[in-house]
């Protein structure tokens, strides 16, 4: 019994000597520890042994059982700091390797300038109104001055989705509902940016969807000094105090009298060069006093209220700021187009 102990603790300890990972273990602390194991068995029989052999071996199978036990913590343990030691060795942080740089975005062009000019007029006391960029044929052509049969309602030129219903080609009807919403009672002064449509073939100067800032001024006694006042404050303010301005005549349907506005050439100052193309001037916008009829249409009596508008294209604003050739570019969003311009 003795030797069939010592044999056991021998055969039990080489094999925790030679197990390699925590599992092994498990299966030796099992197959010798456990309920079924040769040391329980041992225990087991220990009746039929003589008196005076039992507490002898009783003790012996003790001190072997708790001698493997031992061993196998101790084994386990080293295994376990191993493990720790190797797993820590490939986790190795380099805190001196440079960080990755994260990309960052920034505000497209196109929102850059529209926000830009927003916050010009909104300087000026202009509030900022939007609408819907579906709208009726009503808001969008017949409370301009732009009555059935108009040549600018042309098919050719307007998405239309029904008869009564298109996508908006300016954003006057913005214009148009806010002056119909104060039953011709109260002053207007608004700016209306947003995106527009004309079925149109894209090229490097059009695009069938683009953007527009247009501005109105309802009030009693307003005049075209006023008008012109606004206007060069705009112009100081986007291009520079140093460039001039100059209004020429012009037609729009819902403007009498109209004009175009034009800038001094900042490349040539006024001399004529190519950018201008040899004019001196380079125009910028679209203005006028309101129509009588655009006015008693949204239910303000001509003879007492007076307006003046105006419309700009904020793509063509940003290509004559940056020298930018091509509509498209604002449309395509190429990023390395784009980013030329985060801090612009
Ligand atoms: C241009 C010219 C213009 C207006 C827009 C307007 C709106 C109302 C009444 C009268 Cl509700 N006028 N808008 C007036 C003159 C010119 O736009 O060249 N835009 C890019």
């Amino acid at each position: 019994m003795k030797e069939r102990l010592q044999e056991l603790e021998h055969e039990a300890l080489l094999k925790v000597e030679q197990a390699e990972t925590v599992d092994e273990l498990k299966n030796i602390r099992v197959e010798y520890l456990g309920k079924k194991g040769p040391i329980t068995e041992v225990l087991r029989g220990m009746g039929k042994l003589p008196k005076e052999e039992r507490p002898v071996i009783g003790q012996l199978a003790n001190e072997v059982r708790e001698r493997i036990a031992d061993a196998i913590e101790e084994k386990q343990s080293r295994l376990e700091d191993e493990a720790l030691e190797e797993q820590l060795k490939n986790e190795d942080i380099d805190v001196t390797l440079p960080g990755r740089p994260v990309q960052v975005g920034g505000p497209h062009l196109l929102t850059s300038i529209i926000e830009e000019i927003e916050d010009l007029f909104i300087g000026m006391g202009f509030e900022i109104k939007e609408g819907p960029e579906v709208e009726t044929d009503y808001y969008n052509f017949e409370a301009l001055n732009l009555p059935k049969g108009h040549p600018a309602r042309d098919m050719q030129d307007t998405f239309y989705i029904t008869e009564e219903l298109l996508m908006r080609t300016h954003t006057s009807p913005v214009q148009a509902r806010t002056m119909n919403a104060k039953n011709g009672k109260e002053p207007v002064k608004m700016i209306c940016p947003g995106k527009v449509y004309r079925r149109d073939n894209d090229d490097a100067t059009h695009s069938h969807q683009f953007t527009q800032i247009e501005g109105l001024l309802v009030d009693e006694n307003v005049r075209m000094s006023d008008l012109k006042g606004v206007l060069q404050e705009f112009a100081a303010k986007m291009f520079g105090r140093e460039r001039r301005i100059r209004l020429r005549p012009s037609f729009f349907p819902f403007t009498e009298p109209s004009v175009e506005m034009d800038i001094s050439c900042k490349v040539c100052g006024g001399e004529g060069c190519s950018v201008c193309k040899g004019t001196g001037w380079i125009e910028i916008l679209g203005a006028g006093m309101v129509h009588p009829n655009v006015l008693e249409m949204a239910g303000y009596d001509s003879e007492k209220y007076s307006g003046f508008a105006f419309g700009m294209g904020p793509e063509r604003i940003a290509m004559l700021k940056h020298g930018i050739d091509d509509i498209r570019h604002f449309y395509t969003n190429d990023v390395r187009f784009l980013k030329q311009y985060h801090n612009a």
